[in-house]
Formats: structure tokens, C-alpha cells, sequence
């Protein structure tokens, strides 16, 4: 899609607008909540003090929106090595002189003033990197990107809670056990989504033997299962590296959990609360979502199995954008935009299943794939090599369709995350696959 006509392009202005408010406001309620000390701290040496996080927001915006498409001065060039993420280690950002929390917040609404000022003037033609708002629509999932990660810290810092939401919906549909997924091509990736990513790009046929997979991503409960049958104490569910990060990180339940009498508690933004079992688990690492799936008899979903599941439509041979049609997600579809504080239970959200029954694929949890992260064919770096490509390798897996703290501008059936695989301070869960046996494969 080109945008060739002036009502098309006040519609598209309009659209990106809203975007950028709606962004903000999640922006100021993340870094509102806590006083300045509290965001001048860091929390935990995985994450930046919220503060950096801001201002570094501020700054992609400055590089590429006020920069690069409105062709303006600097605002504060002085700044750009702080707030680079590559020249800057986590460890390293709270030493830093960062900019203080008044100063950061004039700088991002100066940015913003600038913004709203270019994109007035803006005509999404004349330049691959302004089509159809493309840039616009990078900076809004940066700033949401980053947003997912103040949320993170969120729940890594302790003291009472400061976030309120009310909580997920109540199940109203009877999900279980799996679906059997035909052999056949699908298409996987994107060439037309107009704000989807590079590493989303393109479009291609993948060919898949007959698969399973759950309905739905693995609970609270199926997760207390394996924790009682000893799975943490036993090395042969786990992979060589995953036994030995297992051993040295000392791990025995997931991330936010503690022993409560004979059950289990989870930790959410400060409160403590008993674990509900048909809850998809979070704050799992991909060794421990490999140890249950081997222990389960199980493994774990390719990355195109994750994607035909979610996308493909027996009906029409076509991949859709999301699990539910080609519509932008609403709060019936799925448990995205930071609505609620942690995932919903299986079963939720029914309107958001795929055709072939796949439930809760979009939102609730991060799911972790056996795939690591790389190009798809034909994969050409844009606009910038750093947000994808210097990634791509065997170091980080991918982990696919977004958690309850991803906004929906973010996540989309052919979104793309990857981290190395022992992390799990983000909202990372998973479910299972297998092999179809030849009987079902036949169908
Ligand atoms: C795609 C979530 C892995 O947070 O490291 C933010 C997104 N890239 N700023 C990250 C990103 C640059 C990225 N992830
Ligand atoms: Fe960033």
C-alpha cells in the first residue's frame, strides 16, 4: 500500500498521532508511579534505571523522527552515547550522568513537540523510510518495547505495589489438549504489513510435515507437576547447557515463586498471592520450558510451527494477521496493552482462538520456540542493522506472540522477540508440540 491521496494521508497523520499519545500515556503512568529515587535506581543488574529507559526513548525518537525524516537539528546530540544502547552496558547505566527525572521528561515531551510539528508537514512518499508512516510506526513500537521492559523492572523491584489494573477475565470456554496441524506449506513472515519489522520480512513459503500442538500454553498446574516429580533434580530432562545453568543459577521454581505450606505463592507487582493453576506459567527460561516439554514427552514448537498454528487458515490456504482474522486486536481477542497485571486463565478469550482451535496465542505470555534467532529468506536489514541483524546467531532463541504487558501496536501474528535463553524476568511461558504419528497425519 501506497499512500497516494490526501484524505489517505490525513488518516494515516491522524492515526499516528493517536499512536504516539496513547504510547506516552503508558510512558508517564510507568514513570509516574515511582518517585525519582526509586527511578534513578537500578532495580536489578538485568534492567536500566527507569530513567534510562525514558530518555533513551526520547532519543530514538530525536535520531530518527526529528533527525532523519524531519531533517531538523539536534535537540541534544550531546547526549546520544549515553542513551545508546550498544555503547552503554545494563551494568554500567546506573553510574552513568544520566539526565535527572525532571530533565528527562522536558527532553521527551521537546522531542514529542518537534514530532507532532514534522509529522504536520510529513508526506509518506517520498522517502522507503516514511512509506505509509513506516518510521512513525517504529518509534511507537520502540517506545512500547521499551515500556514492556519499565514493566519488567516494575515487577522486579520490590516495596508495595504501585501499578493496579484489574484482573483478567474469567475463563467462559473449555480448552485441553492439543490440535493436530496438516502437512502443507503456509506462508510465513510479511512483505505487505506496512509497520511490520525487518526481521518480520518477507513473505515465504514454509513446508511443515504434520504436527501437534497444545490448545493452550502450559499452567500453573501441568508447571506444579513437574516441580513435584522431582523434573528440576533430574539431568536427563534437560539439555547439557540447560543442566548446567539449572546447577549454577540454582533453579527450582519458576522466577517470582516461593514454597507457601505445602503449595506455591507468585510474586505481581508487589502483592503476594497463592499460584492459580489454570494460569499459563510465566517467568520461565527456555531451559526450563525444554526440561518440561522432554520431561512432558514432549517438545517445544519450531518457530514456524508456532506461526502456521497461529496463522494459517485451512480454509483459504491464507496466513491471517492475527490468530482471529485480519482485525486489530480488541480486549475480546486477547490479553494484551498492559490491561491486567498477569496472564489470563486458559480459556479466556475464545473469540481469540485460531480456526484450527489454537487458544491464547496472542497476549498472556511470551512463547518460547526451539528457534534461534535469524533472518528470514531474502532478509535485507532496515532501516538499521542494530535492531535485528547483530542479533541473529545461535545465542538467542525466539519466543513468539506477545504477554499481557505487550501492546497490541507490538505484537502481531508474525511479531518477532528473541533473548538468550536463560532469561525469565520477562513474560516469557510456553506451550508443547510433537511429531503427528502416521496414523494422524493420514487424518
Ligand atoms: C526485541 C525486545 C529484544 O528490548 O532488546 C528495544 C527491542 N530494540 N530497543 C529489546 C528493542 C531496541 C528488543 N527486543
Ligand atoms: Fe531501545
Amino acid at each position: 500500500m501506497t499512500i497516494t491521496d490526501q484524505p489517505e494521508a490525513e488518516r494515516l497523520r491522524g492515526r499516528i498521532a493517536t499512536e504516539l499519545g496513547r504510547t506516552r500515556e503508558r510512558t508517564a503512568l510507568l514513570t509516574d508511579a515511582v518517585d525519582d529515587a526509586d527511578l534513578v535506581r537500578q532495580h536489578s543488574p538485568l534492567m536500566s534505571p527507569l530513567v534510562w529507559d525514558l530518555a533513551h526513548v526520547g532519543n530514538q525518537e530525536e535520531l530518527w523522527l526529528v533527525r532523519d525524516v524531519g531533517r531538523r537539528p539536534p535537540v541534544r546530540q550531546d547526549i546520544d552515547d549515553l542513551y545508546d544502547a550498544f555503547k552503554q552496558p545494563r551494568k554500567d547505566r546506573p553510574s552513568l550522568p544520566l539526565l535527572p527525572p525532571a530533565e528527562a521528561r522536558a527532553y521527551v515531551a521537546q522531542v514529542r513537540d518537534k514530532v507532532y510539528d514534522l509529522l504536520d508537514a510529513a508526506r509518506f512518499t517520498d522517502r522507503k523510510l516514511v512509506e505509509d508512516g513506516f518510521a512513525f510506526g517504529m518509534i511507537v513500537q520502540h517506545e512500547q518495547q521499551h515500556d514492556e521492559t519499565m514493566l519488567a523492572t516494575h515487577q522486579l523491584r520490590s516495596g508495595p505495589p504501585v501499578l493496579h489494573a484489574p484482573p483478567p477475565p474469567e475463563p467462559t470456554a473449555r480448552v485441553a489438549g492439543e490440535v493436530l496441524v496438516p502437512a502443507g506449506p503456509f506462508t510465513m513472515g510479511t512483505s505487505t504489513d506496512p509497520w511490520a519489522l525487518d526481521n518480520e520480512r518477507p513473505a515465504h513459503t514454509v513446508e511443515l510435515p504434520a504436527y501437534v500442538i497444545d490448545a493452550a500454553p502450559v499452567t500453573n498446574g501441568d508447571y506444579r507437576r513437574f516441580i513435584a516429580e522431582g523434573g528440576y533434580d533430574d539431568p536427563r530432562w534437560w539439555s547439557t547447557e540447560g543442566w548446567r545453568h539449572r546447577v549454577e543459577a540454582d533453579l527450582t521454581a519458576p522466577m517470582h515463586w516461593r514454597r507457601d505450606g505445602d503449595g506455591w505463592a507468585y510474586r505481581r507487582f508487589g502483592r503476594w498471592s497463592a499460584v492459580r493453576d489454570d494460569e499459563p506459567v510465566v517467568h520461565v527460561c527456555f531451559h526450563e520450558a525444554q526440561a518440561y516439554a522432554a520431561w512432558a514427552g514432549r517438545r517445544l514448537p519450531t518457530e514456524a510451527e508456532w506461526e502456521k498454528a497461529a496463522r494459517w487458515d485451512p480454509a483459504t490456504g491464507r496466513s491471517r494477521r492475527y490468530p482471529w482474522g485480519d482485525e486489530d486486536p480488541t480486549s475480546a481477542h486477547a490479553n494484551l496493552d498492559q490491561r491486567h497485571l498477569w496472564p489470563a486463565p486458559v480459556g479466556a478469550y475464545p473469540a481469540g482462538a485460531s480456526p484450527l482451535g489454537v487458544h491464547q496465542l496472542v497476549g498472556d505470555v511470551w512463547e518460547w520456540t526451539s528457534t534461534t534467532f535469524r533472518g528470514h529468506p531474502g532478509f535485507t536489514a532496515f532501516p538499521y542493522r542494530e535492531y535485528s541483524e547483530v542479533f541473529f546467531g545461535d545465542d538467542h532463541r525466539v519466543l513468539r506472540g506477545g504477554s499481557f504487558g505487550t501492546d497490541r501496536s507490538a505484537c502481531r501474528g508474525t511479531f518477532r522477540n528473541w533473548d538468550y535463553p536463560i532469561r525469565r524476568q520477562i513474560f516469557s511461558g510456553f506451550r508443547c508440540a510433537r511429531d503427528a504419528t502416521a496414523e494422524e497425519a493420514r487424518g
